[in-house]
């Protein structure tokens, strides 16, 4: 069960940040509407959310999943493989100090963006990817193994279009992940059951289960028809000023 989470609403410096996508300038406007419907649906599913100050010299700040990995017995800081998000980690600290007493810092020179990191039921797939290196996996499945937690590593560096392992899989609960194509059969997912989301509709593969519901990306009919037969509770929200920005769900927040 999570009972918290973290946010950062964007700044007006947002469209500044990093991207690979060529989906046009977010509009900020509609950026600010769509992170108050996601703050809106993670309070439906249960959660009291804190929203941190905005921070306009990290546009890139709002995608707060990648700066921290949080089990229930510490939090992990990270260090991003971009260099213009190191910046970010710092700025989280003092908010998980309050709900974490133990606080461990990737000591390097490995990177690790949050967004690599998939836990599944205590066992942890991390990804290796453009900003997180083998030795950032490394240190970062090392210290989860100090409370007992198993880790596995995939590459992605070769798989088109995904920015981050969590671009491209999902654990949704019940033993069932989400994968795009390319991922859907790698044999780290042998163990679960998988649903396979398929072209046009791949970035619906960053939904996330919060408790009883699951929110998904609005626009993806085929999908949304496909887990709603599994009985998911779906909360559909959209994402597209995020999307200009190489952003999911996932990353919008931190859950504890
Ligand atoms: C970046 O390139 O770092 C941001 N524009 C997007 C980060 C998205 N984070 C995530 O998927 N976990």
């Amino acid at each position: 069960m999570f009972r918290r989470a973290l946010v950062r609403p964007p700044g007006p410096t947002f469209a500044d940040g990093l991207t690979t996508v060529d989906l046009g300038v977010p509009d900020y406007d509609r950026v600010m509407e769509q992170h108050a419907a996601y703050c809106r649906a993670l309070e439906r599913c249960g959660l009291t959310v804190t929203h941190l100050e905005e921070d306009t010299r990290h546009p890139d700040s709002t995608f707060v999943e990648d700066t921290a990995i949080l089990t229930p017995s510490r939090a992990i800081l990270t260090r991003p493989g971009a260099a213009s998000r190191a910046g970010e980690v710092a700025a989280i600290r003092g908010s998980l100090s309050v709900h974490y007493p133990e606080i461990t810092a990737l000591a390097g020179p490995g990177t690790l963006d949050g967004g690599d990191v998939c836990e599944a039921d205590g066992h942890f797939i991390i990804g290796v990817s453009h900003r997180t290196s083998e030795q950032g996996a490394h240190e970062l499945a090392d210290i989860l193994a100090e409370n007992g937690h198993t880790s596995t590593f995939v590459d992605i560096r070769g798989v088109e279009d995904i920015l981050h392992l969590k671009s491209g899989i999902a654990y949704v609960g019940d033993g069932r992940m989400v994968a795009i194509p390319p991922l859907a059969r790698h044999p780290m997912l042998r163990s679960y059951e998988v649903i396979c989301v398929e072209s046009p509709e791949a970035y619906a593969a960053n939904c996330v289960r919060v408790n009883d519901r699951l929110l998904v990306a609005a626009g993806h009919p085929r999908f949304e028809a496909a887990i709603r037969r599994l009985g998911y509770d779906l909360v559909p929200l959209e994402m597209s000023e995020f999307q200009k920005m190489d952003g999911g769900l996932s990353c919008l927040s931190l859950r504890f």
